[in-house]
């Protein structure tokens, strides 16, 4: 059946194996998003089937857990469903704002998280990732990231009854929970992974396996490294199945083998038990490594789109209130397409959300640069978003700033990129800086390593003595998040940052922890922090209510919603970022000053190119009129709107 072929025998078939009380919920789902499942998963999987019929065979036994999970589906969540599907840009509003943290270091378990939703509510937070939760691998598990179980709850942290009063309390509270969902690997002590090692063909098949180093070194020529210093190469011997298994990050996650359609049916089931457990998100991880091809880096293939694409029309059909956000930390230029695209008939939707980790990136450049010229390429590669999809942007989560993703726009020769992008790492890690970070690993000495630490460390809240430095340090952190903020999607603010958190040490001495840094900047949340808030004398304080002062505005800017135009400006100074928001009858300006000098700017020649007058503009932040020449101080923001 080709993309044109009607699929309604398809259709009128699988529902009279669907329980016909389900039919009115789906029906209609089915008939809209079936033929681009059907289409999709055929592309993927039909040459793996005898004929056609065989194919179809499958999809139907797919689409029956698909049903099922309808069946099962709360009817709260049903509820939401239903406002979700006549609202379907509620999450790129205005309004949206992120928390993310992880559940024990936040509030000790999933009930403790419960117990601090109000400090979720006074930052105006309206979606919660929380960090793996799942049962992990026993031992290292790289903070969660080795799954054991999709059906259970990290025991450490609770049980399922928690999880679904936590996600029932956070829904009552206008919060959407997100949890990772581990789509690329799993534990080897997986029931799947654990299956293999004895022997068991079925599972064996789950993974990428291989008897000896033939095709891992024709892969690995290609390939690049994430843990290269902790855990260098792409594959692991395994004795109990004498073979190189694919382990793209720690040698104890099993890279999935999504050539399989049984690992994709049992994962998309997987996923929508937990949806129905209350999860209103899902950060789908490392979804750039979901496909393998020789002689490529195997990342951002074609199918690993493909992948995602059907993940998203079986949530469509079976919980459309559900958002799908991908982690692919990549280059720019493929960052857009895990959204989806608008090209007409060949439209396709993929993930509603995705991190923009090389504008976050390029933040932390124009800061160490006191330069905005390498952001302006990122924001001049980033193309309007599909309608029904939104960035995430941030200014720091639980894992490195990557400075590879920005090779592209730091320059022509490889030496250059080479020696500029080692120097912000090195500025991060506090060579000559207020900045009090750290490198992460990198493979050779002369690579650039990624950078660890906080946001405060690395604003200079750490190094800072005098008010005048602490002053400083603030500006540069809420630049950064006013920038996350104002560009255009959902903003996350990463546990800690609002009260101006340093880097924690602690984990030099925890023997699970050591090896890896990016435990630098995963803290516990402290108490004495949390009760200075409201404190003018404190950095927490300052913070804070410097936040809980862009935030009620932001809220009340509807240029902000992730769907409106953006448009870069070109300031006569590079340490200026600016660019408009929303209509040119009503748009937002954004000045944001990246340097430690005060700038004037010229309003007239700022807006010349772009028939909007010089005059009449006023700050939203601070009320003031703006005068024709503006002056931005030192790592100061304007959000200028028309009187
Ligand atoms: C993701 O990250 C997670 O965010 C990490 O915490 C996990 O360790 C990893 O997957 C494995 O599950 O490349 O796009 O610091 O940027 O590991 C996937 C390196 C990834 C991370 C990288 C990352």
């Amino acid at each position: 059946m080709s993309a044109a072929t009607n699929t309604a025998p398809f259709l009128t078939a699988l529902l009279s194996k669907l329980a016909p009380g389900t039919h009115a919920r789906i029906g209609a789902r089915l008939a809209k998003h079936l033929p681009d499942l059907y289409q999709t998963l055929q592309t993927l999987y039909g040459n793996q089937f005898s004929n056609e019929q065989a194919y179809a065979t499958w999809l139907t036994e797919l689409l029956q857990v698909a049903g099922e999970a309808v069946a099962a589906r709360p009817l709260p969540l049903q509820v939401l469903d239903d406002a979700r599907s006549t609202d379907k840009n509620w999450f790129t509003k205005e309004n949206m704002l992120g928390y993310c943290c992880y559940a024990d270091r936040f509030a000790g378990d999933l009930r403790g998280v419960q117990k601090r939703i109000p400090h979720l509510q006074e930052l105006g937070v309206t979606y919660l990732h929380l960090l793996p939760f799942l049962k992990a691998r026993t031992g290292e598990n790289d903070g969660g990231f080795a799954v054991a179980d999709f059906d259970a709850i990290e025991p450490r942290l609770g049980n399922m009854a928690d999880l679904e009063e936590l996600s029932t309390a956070l829904r009552a509270a206008g919060i959407s929970l997100c949890s990772d969902f581990i789509l690329n690997h799993v534990a080897d002590d997986h029931p799947w992974a654990v299956a293999a090692k004895q022997g068991d063909p079925h599972y064996r098949d789950y993974f990428y396996h291989y008897p000896d180093r033939t095709i891992p070194d024709n892969f690995e020529q290609h390939l690049g490294q994430v843990f290269p210093q902790v855990a260098p190469g792409n594959f692991s011997f395994v004795p109990e199945l004498q073979a190189w298994v694919w382990t793209t990050f720690y040698p104890y996650q099993w890279d999935l083998n999504y050539s399989n359609p049984k690992v994709f049916a049992d994962m998309a089931a997987a996923l929508l038990r937990l949806a129905n457990r209350g999860v209103e998100a899902f950060r789908l991880d490392s979804t750039a490594f979901l496909w393998k091809r020789a002689g490529t880096k195997s990342m951002n293939q074609p199918e690993a789109h493909q992948i995602l694409q059907a993940l998203r029309s079986l949530v469509e059909i079976a919980a459309p209130g559900v958002l799908l956000k991908a982690e692919a930390i990549v280059e720019t230029a493929e960052l857009p397409a895990y959204l989806g695209n608008n090209d007409g008939a060949n439209s396709k939707q993929e993930c509603h959300l995705a991190y923009h980790s090389s504008l976050m990136a390029a933040s932390w450049v124009a800061l160490a640069e006191q330069d905005t010229s390498l952001m302006r390429h990122v924001f001049a590669g980033t193309p309007a978003q599909p309608e029904q999809s939104s960035w995430l942007t941030y200014v720091r989560c639980h894992d490195d700033i990557g400075w590879n993703v920005l090779r592209p726009e730091a320059g022509l020769k490889t030496e250059d990129v080479q020696q500029r992008l080692a120097r912000v790492s090195r500025f991060y890690s506090g060579e000559g800086s207020y900045a009090r970070g750290a490198s992460f690993q990198a493979n050779d000495p002369a690579a650039v390593h990624g950078t660890v630490g906080m946001a405060a460390a690395l604003t200079g809240f750490s190094s800072a003595h005098t008010a005048t430095e602490k002053h400083l340090a603030r500006q540069r952190l809420l630049l950064l998040y006013g920038l996350s903020f104002c560009f255009g999607g959902m903003p996350l603010i990463y546990m800690g940052d609002e009260l101006a958190q340093i880097n924690d040490e602690a984990y030099r001495q925890v023997p699970a922890q050591a090896a890896d840094s990016r435990w630098l900047h995963r803290p516990v949340w402290d108490d004495e922090l949390y009760a200075q808030r409201h404190s003018g004398s404190h950095d927490a304080g300052t913070v804070f209510n410097a936040l809980c002062h862009l935030l009620p505005q932001r809220r009340q800017l509807p240029q902000l919603a992730a769907q409106e135009a953006r448009q870069l400006l070109k300031a006569n100074n590079p340490a200026v970022l600016a660019f408009l928001r929303g209509s040119v009858d009503d748009p937002l300006l954004f000045l944001g000053n990246f340097s430690e000098h005060s700038i004037s700017l010229d309003m007239v020649e700022l807006l010349a190119d772009h028939d909007i007058p010089g005059r009449g503009w006023v700050d939203q932040l601070s009320k003031l009129d703006v005068d024709l020449t503006v002056t931005l101080q030192a790592y100061s923001q304007l959000w200028l709107v028309r009187k």
